[in-house]
């Protein structure tokens, strides 16, 4: 039987990161089969790169930038294929969907464009999109320290999630509750979503 496909996504600073590593220490500790990913991971080959342009050492044409990024996930794509079949859920921080979102909110980045590097990716079988505030994340410690990180520029960040946000895979998470609380209201969805997983084939995107 398969492992399932979690990503989760939003905005800079929402507190996903906190969460997956706090849904993979669960599922863990109940001797679920997991493992937490990141995109970009920044040490992957592409991901030093990206990593340099993020903390604002480099500068890229943005369609390059956009292709770097999709690049990291397909190095890590076999990867991701084999150990879903082998039985062991993933629970990723960001992928194809940030991809978007963040290029197409760039000025002229066309949104159909920016997809078509992500075809033939696995999708994931649960996209939780979570809800922030721009004015409270901006708030949080080192904000503005990376690319992206402007409040206008992520409200366009969000509205794109909005634009690729399919109701038949994704689901919104209010962000705004205690770190616990959070994880509580998490742990029912994710684990109804590794066992629909079991009977169901692993698509691809789009
Ligand atoms: N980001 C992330 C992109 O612009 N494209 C992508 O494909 C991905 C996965 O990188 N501001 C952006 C979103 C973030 C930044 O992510 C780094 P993180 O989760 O803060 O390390």
């Amino acid at each position: 039987m398969r492992g399932a496909f979690i990503v989760f996504e939003g905005g800079d600073r929402c507190g996903k990161t906190t969460q997956c590593k706090r849904i993979v220490e669960y599922l863990k500790s109940t001797g679920i089969a997991c493992e937490y990913m990141n995109f970009p991971d920044r040490s992957l080959t592409t991901g030093k790169i990206i990593n340099d342009y993020l903390l604002k050492k480099t500068e890229l044409p943005d369609r390059a930038v956009h292709l770097l990024f999709s690049a990291n996930r397909w190095e890590l794509e076999p990867k991701i294929r084999s150990l879903i079949n082998r039985g062991t859920s993933l629970i990723v921080d960001r992928y194809s969907y940030s991809g978007v979102a963040f290029t197409s909110a760039k000025e002229g980045m066309d949104l159909e464009w920016c997809k078509l590097a992500e075809i033939g990716l696995p999708r994931p079988d649960l996209v939780c999109l979570f809800k922030s505030r721009v004015d409270v994340v901006s708030q949080r410690n080192g904000w503005g320290e990376e690319r992206y990180e402007k409040t206008d520029f992520q409200k366009k960040v969000c509205e794109n999630f909005q634009l690729l946000k399919d109701p038949s895979y994704w689901q919104e998470i209010d962000a705004v509750g205690s770190i616990e609380e959070v994880t509580e209201n998490l742990k029912p969805l994710i684990l109804e979503t590794l066992e629909k997983a079991k009977s169901r084939k692993l698509e691809n995107l789009w």
